[in-house]
């Protein structure tokens, strides 16, 4: 196997033997060869564009296909198997439309026309012959370009999947999709046109993430400054983790009236600020920090457990059989609800002890995505104009297991009193727990939501910026970014498209750009890596 999608791949290389995040080297053939075939199914779709064909399930399941290969999302070789095989039916009824509207259905050899092996391990070994490193004639900063669009797409194809399943669907999204993915088998490309390409998926993922933000807010409303406690209430629990407001609103639907309270972990901790969910008395709180630490705090977790999206890791036994996957995720051995009928997990929770006893604990504060924000905008600009607030620091992105990763703590722990702390993702399970105080009754420390919001965070910056009159770059606002997984990668993509200057990247550069690409996006848009959190904020204030 090769891979090198993520922040952890091994020694910053890429892993060769078996996945960091615990992926085998089976299902990573299986999921080389799925995205092999969902290139086939594009090259087929942008045939259909030209003759006016769009297939709505063929866009659903091109991007659940892609979502699926999202780093931490599954890991259960027998999905793979299945969907492989309805990659290959989409792609050949989307044929014969394309052909029955005029359009052309003749194909090289290659993505559009393979057979998929009828068994398992089969389709690993035609896997094996389709991965990143399958030709190494492709010169190194082509293929790292064509394999930053790879992943650019599978963070865009995600936000996708989040808001059309809130009803919010796009033809220039899937338009585009198809188009990178069939681009990236053109060698008559060079690497201008993929830069450009990269960017595009940037700009396209702002169309995506709009979408998904008008999914959230038009079905869950505007999010609401809301104190969350991080202790427990006595009584029997489940815990949803992911990043899916559908399935936490099922959950709640289907838990409410029978003495089970309802704890968010991981990214889930801001839907807690949304009036449509938290307007369920059994909401109660959130359990826990980031996706990395799951293993021990789920171990101590007395209710089930239900991963709605990444990321999950190898489940202990303690609590293999207290975990339920749903949407796309998956674990060999796992229980799948596909069905969003909760009933295996409510049972299991409720044979479970629950909590024994109320746990005294904290509160944090969340809801502060861009209706709230820009709510307080006059008392913001005002405190800027005055010189109450000096700077603006987003510390968001990724959190993950690397020691690199303290960086962030420390970094908001020595952000002068006179700033203020902007954060999203699971990044900020970093610092969400300090009492950074206000300025004049501003928080100095704003949870915009999870990653799914960065629009939400984008739109802010823009809002400041025309305030002042100016450009983002010239606001007093600095990027402090944090990556791991590929959603990561497309919205600094859309950053970059944005033409945002100045970012700091880590806590590690991505494998997958080499040295000549990465001096493009040096040269174009002076992206850093972190330094030291002294030495960058001695930089960033002067
Ligand atoms: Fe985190 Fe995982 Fe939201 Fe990522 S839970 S690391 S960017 O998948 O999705 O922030
Ligand atoms: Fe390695 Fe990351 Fe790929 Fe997992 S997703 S195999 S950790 S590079």
């Amino acid at each position: 196997m090769f891979c090198f999608q993520c922040e952890q791949t091994a020694k910053g290389e890429g892993c060769t033997k078996i996945g960091v995040c615990g992926k085998q080297p089976e299902v990573a053939a299986l999921q080389d060869l799925l995205i092999h075939a969902t290139k086939g199914i594009a090259q087929v779709a942008v045939e259909g564009t030209k003759v006016g064909v769009s297939d709505p399930a063929v866009n659903q399941f091109a991007c659940e296909a892609i979502f699926s290969t999202l780093t931490n999302v599954d890991f259960d070789p027998a999905r793979f198997v299945t969907l492989i095989d309805e990659a290959v039916k989409h792609r050949e009824a989307l044929k014969a439309k394309v052909q029955a509207a005029g359009g052309s259905a003749a194909f090289a050899d290659g993505p559009a026309t393979f057979t998929p092996a009828g068994d398992q391990a089969g389709l690993v070994a035609q896997g094996e012959k389709v991965g990143i490193q399958a030709d190494p004639s492709v010169n190194p900063d082509i293929r790292s370009l064509r394999e930053l669009i790879v992943y650019g797409i599978k963070g865009l194809a995600a936000y996708a999947d989040h808001a059309r399943i809130l009803g919010q669907e796009d033809e220039s999204v899937y338009a585009y999709i198809y188009e990178g993915l069939a681009a990236t088998l053109d060698d008559t490309l060079g690497a201008d046109e993929y830069v450009g390409l990269a960017l595009k998926c940037g700009e396209v993922n702002l169309k995506a993430m709009e979408l998904l933000d008008a999914g959230n807010t038009g079905t869950y409303g505007h999010p609401v400054p809301t104190a969350v406690p991080l202790g427990a209430k006595k009584g029997k629990a489940i815990l949803v983790s992911g990043h899916d407001l559908k399935d936490l609103e099922t959950i709640l639907k289907q838990t409410e009236g029978k003495g089970i309270n309802v704890y968010t972990h991981g990214e889930m901790l801001p839907c807690h600020g949304y009036p449509e969910l938290k307007k369920y008395g059994h909401f109660y709180g959130h359990y826990g920090t980031a996706w990395q630490n799951q293993a021990k705090e789920f171990a101590a977790f007395p209710g089930a457990i239900v991963m709605t999206t990444n990321c999950i890791q190898k489940p202990r036994e303690t609590y293999q059989d207290n975990i339920f996957t749903t949407g796309l995720v998956g674990w060999p051995g796992v229980t799948h609800i596909a069905d969003k009928d909760f009933t295996p997990a409510i049972e299991r929770a409720m044979a479970l002890p629950g909590f024994t006893k109320d746990v005294p604990g904290k509160q944090v504060m969340v809801g502060f995505a861009r209706n709230a924000v820009m709510g307080v905008a006059p008392q913001v600009i005002e405190a800027v104009k005055n010189k109450a607030i000096r700077h603006f620091f987003l510390v968001g992105g990724c959190d993950g297991a690397k020691p690199g990763r303290d960086y962030y703590t420390e970094f908001v722990e020595k952000v002068p009193e006179d700033c203020v702390v902007l954060t999203l993702a699971c990044g900020k399970f970093r610092f969400f727990d300090k009492d950074l105080g206000d300025i004049g009754g501003i928080p100095r420390l704003l949870d915009i939501g999870q990653c799914n919001d960065a629009h939400s965070a984008i739109q802010i910056a823009v809002a400041l910026a025309n305030a002042f009159e100016c450009g983002v770059n010239d606001l007093p606002l600095s990027m402090i970014l944090s990556w791991y997984e590929q959603k990561a990668c497309v919205i600094l993509l859309s950053l970059l498209h944005l033409g945002i200057k100045d970012i700091r990247l880590g806590p590690s550069l991505p494998a997958f750009i080499t040295p000549n690409v990465l001096d493009v996006l040096v040269k174009n848009f002076n992206i850093m890596p972190i330094g030291t959190a002294e030495g960058d904020l001695k930089a960033i204030l002067g």
